[in-house]
């Protein structure tokens, strides 16, 4: 509190501090895992904040929620059993719901009070997510992918910043686990961190990926309340190559095939720092 303001400033970075104005604190709670809050903003609305970072806001949510699911559902011409790992907001599996076809979405998320939480508070993120093909399974990612094999069509990495336990999220063991719970033809995405102010976490997410698969696509969204603004997603591909058609509920906000054929478009300063 400052003059009897109320500031959230995020805690990320040594040298660079992001503050948004709040006009209340609507949910606050620790959990055994971290620190839980909602918080209603001035210029991005509702905002769910984890040990102090923002994850996602009702203003600018649908950006990230819907470029880490639509883009992998595209590649994929039929996927019936997504796997999202983490994404304890629920925007991602709201987005999955949006496909007809799809069968079976689990989302394992370490955290059931930041399920709650966005279940409760964050609606414009979670959608009150009630679709019965959704399973909550409130258990560790990097456990439960342990003694999978050959099951999911795509998995969805939506972790936070790889800070503490969540490290293991970006690390080879990790995908190697992914890739083999992927079926013959899975793809799998996660979010990569900022190419400006995480390169380092990037770039290894990117050779990670390429050593196991034989398709690494990198592409970008710009997320504004995100370090930076631009934002990374790198997907791996056993098999497809190409975008397909989907008939899926065009109700997104951000996504549409333009972005899809776009948003692999890289800057020439990620081509080059990639390439090197
Ligand atoms: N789920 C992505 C969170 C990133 C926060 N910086």
């Amino acid at each position: 509190k400052k003059d009897d303001v109320l500031w959230l400033t995020e805690d990320e970075r040594e040298n660079l501090k992001i503050s948004y104005r709040i006009k209340e604190i609507v949910a606050s709670e620790s959990s055994p895992f971290q620190h839980v809050m909602i918080l209603d903003s001035y210029d991005f609305g509702r905002m769910l904040v984890l040990d102090g970072v923002v994850q996602t806001t009702s203003i600018d949510g649908f950006i990230y929620n819907e470029m880490i699911t639509h883009v992998p559902l595209h590649f994929h011409p039929n996927p019936k059993r997504v796997l999202i790992i983490g994404g304890g907001d629920c925007g991602a599996a709201r987005e999955v719901t949006k496909y007809k076809n799809v069968e079976q979405i689990d989302m394992v998320e370490l955290d059931e009070l930041v399920v709650k939480f966005c279940k409760e508070h964050l609606q414009e993120v979670s959608g009150n997510l009630s679709d019965p093909r959704v399973r909550f399974i409130y258990n560790d990612g990097v456990a439960f992918v342990k003694d999978i094999e050959n099951h999911y069509d795509v998995i969805i990495v939506d972790s936070s910043d790889p800070i503490g336990p969540a490290k293991q999220l970006f690390e080879l063991d990790f995908y190697r686990n992914i890739h083999r719970a992927l079926k013959e033809d899975g793809i799998m995405v996660c979010q990569s961190q900022s190419p400006i102010f995480h390169f380092d976490v990037l770039q290894q997410s990117y050779k990670h990926i390429s050593d196991l698969f034989p398709l690494t696509k990198l592409y970008t969204a710009v997320v504004p309340t995100y370090p930076g603004g631009m934002w990374t997603f790198t997907m791996g591909s056993k098999v497809y190559e190409k975008p397909v058609e989907h008939a899926f509920q065009q109700d997104t906000k951000y996504f549409n095939k333009n972005i899809l054929d776009a948003c692999f478009q890289l800057p020439q300063f990620l081509i080059q720092k990639l390439q090197a």
